[in-house]
C-alpha cells in the first residue's frame, strides 16, 4: 500500500500538538509504520526543500526547521499522500479550511505545524532521507478489513 511522510514541525512540538495531530491520522484509518523524534540538518534540508532553494524564504525556512526537534512519521493507506495532503490544509494556516490540521491550529505561513509529502514519488524520496529500513515496521493492522472493503484490499 502507498506510504506518505508526515513531519510535525518544531512549532507543533513546541505547542504540544503531537498527540492531537497524530490522533487525526490514526482515527482516519491510516496505518502508522514508522515514527521517531529527530533533528533535521542542513544536508537533509537542502535535498528535502531543493525545489525552494532559490526562494527568498529558504534560509529562514531552514533555520526554523532546525530550531527544535521534529516528529517524523510514515503512514500507509490507499492514496495515502493525497489523503493526508487534504487533511493538513493549504500552506497559509490562517486561510486553511476548518477541519484541516492547519485550519484548526495554525495562523502562519511558515509556522504551519506540519509537512506532508506532495505525492507518492515525493514520499519515497523523503522516506529514504530520514528512515532506515530497520525503522519501518510492516506490522499487521487487524482492523484493516473494517477500514477497507475486500475489493479495495485486493
Ligand atoms: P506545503 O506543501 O503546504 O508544506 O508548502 P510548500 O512546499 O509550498 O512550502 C514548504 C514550506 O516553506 C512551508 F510549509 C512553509 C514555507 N514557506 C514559507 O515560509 N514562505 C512561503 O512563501 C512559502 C512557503
Amino acid at each position: 500500500m502507498e506510504k506518505t511522510v508526515v513531519l510535525i514541525k518544531p512549532d507543533g512540538v513546541q505547542r504540544a500538538l503531537i498527540g492531537k495531530i497524530t490522533e487525526r491520522f490514526e482515527q482516519k484509518g491510516l496505518h502508522l509504520v514508522a515514527m521517531k523524534m529527530m533533528a533535521l540538518d542542513d544536508a537533509t534540508l537542502d535535498v528535502w526543500y531543493a525545489h525552494h532553494s532559490d526562494k527568498p524564504f529558504f534560509p529562514a525556512l531552514k533555520s526554523y526547521m532546525k530550531s527544535y526537534p521534529i516528529i517524523a512519521m510514515l503512514w500507509e493507506g490507499i492514496d495515502a499522500a493525497e489523503t493526508v495532503r487534504t487533511m493538513i490544509g493549504i500552506t497559509l494556516g490562517r486561510k486553511a479550511a476548518p477541519g484541516t490540521v492547519r485550519g484548526d491550529f495554525a495562523m502562519s505561513q511558515q509556522y504551519n505545524l506540519i509537512h506532508a509529502s506532495e505525492s507518492k514519488e515525493a514520499a519515497e524520496k523523503e522516506a529514504g532521507l530520514i528512515f532506515s529500513d530497520k525503522e519501518i515496521f510492516p506490522w499487521k493492522k487487524l482492523d484493516l478489513t473494517q477500514i477497507y472493503s475486500e475489493e479495495e484490499l485486493q
